[in-house]
């Protein structure tokens, strides 16, 4: 049967290079990602019989539009569509991890979460409910610990399920509270008829564009029309000076701590678990 395509992303340090490593064993090409001198990595393994492709994304914090590294990782998902994404989290350091997941599963994407360096997260004391975690994000979570290949098949036989839609998650989605939901819907039944604009998430898009993101409103065509209504806002005193970038960001963090609230336990005396 056919191959599936499997992309890695996740946070600079969180482990991806290990786990590619693993998967792949020596049976991968370096390359560069076109146009530009980051590195793109490609490896091919089997796993139950099915040949699975590996795609090592540049480790990213955020898929904004104001790095190379993060534009190369979104639009190869959203123009590639590989089909799954593994998302690989440092257990460890979850809350500022978790910001990327949001962003992959906002894409509307599949999306397994690697929930990775669990050793040391129970080096320090700390208890994640990756099930509850599961059940919050509305998508599979699985622990693992990369340098010791503790968890890899969990994560791919999880991996391949998705990817083949024999599990079938609903993934959360931010509420962003009203004004920012009622622009959401204007925005996404005034974008919907432009062309190019099927392959993409309709939410998605939508929101971009009140992010202000300038790689989606270009696609769009829609920059020209932001710049006059800048100058438009500048020369109105009624006009609104809210940076819906910063609220829509500060909402996607408080939902990132109201879900570890519930699914992580770290000891109160942290005084003796620091190295
Ligand atoms: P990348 O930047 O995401 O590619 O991360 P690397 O794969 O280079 O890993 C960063 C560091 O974390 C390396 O020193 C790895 O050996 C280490 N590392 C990766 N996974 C684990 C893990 O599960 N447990 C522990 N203790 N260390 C890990
Ligand atoms: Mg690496
Ligand atoms: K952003």
């Amino acid at each position: 049967s056919k191959s599936i395509t499997i992309a890695l992303a996740g946070n600079p340090n969180s482990g991806k290079t290990t786990l590619f490593n693993g998967l792949t064993g020596a049976r991968h090409s370096v390359g560069n990602w076109p146009g530009v001198t980051v590195e793109k990595k490609e490896g091919k393994f089997k796993h139950k019989n099915i040949d699975v492709i590996a795609v090592d994304l540049p480790g990213t914090y955020s898929l904004s539009p104001y790095s190379i590294e993060e534009m190369i990782a979104r639009n190869y998902i959203v123009e590639e569509s590989p089909e799954v994404v593994i998302n690989i989290v440092d257990a460890s350091n979850i809350e500022r991890n978790l910001y990327l997941s949001m962003q992959l599963i906002e894409l509307g994407i599949p999306v397994v979460i690697a929930l990775n360096m669990m050793d040391i997260a129970e080096r320090r004391g700390h208890k994640i409910d990756h099930n509850k975690l599961s059940k919050s994000l509305g998508v599979a979570v699985v622990p693992i610990v990369a340098t010791k290949n503790k968890g890899i098949k969990e994560l791919l036989d999880a991996a391949v399920d998705v990817a083949k839609g024999k599990i079938k998650y609903s993934p959360f989605k931010v509420n962003y509270g009203k004004e920012i939901e009622n622009k959401i819907e204007k925005t996404m039944s005034m974008i919907k008829d432009r062309s190019g604009v099927s392959k993409y998430n309709l939410r998605w898009l939508a929101v971009k564009v009140i992010e202000e993101d300038e790689a989606v409103l270009e696609l769009l065509g829609m920059k020209d029309k932001f710049e006059s209504d800048d100058e438009i806002a500048v020369s109105d005193e009624n006009a609104s000076e809210e940076d819906f970038e910063a609220i829509i960001a500060d909402k996607r963090y408080t939902y990132i701590t109201n879900i570890l609230s519930n699914v992580v336990k770290k000891p109160k005396n942290n005084v003796l678990t620091t190295s």
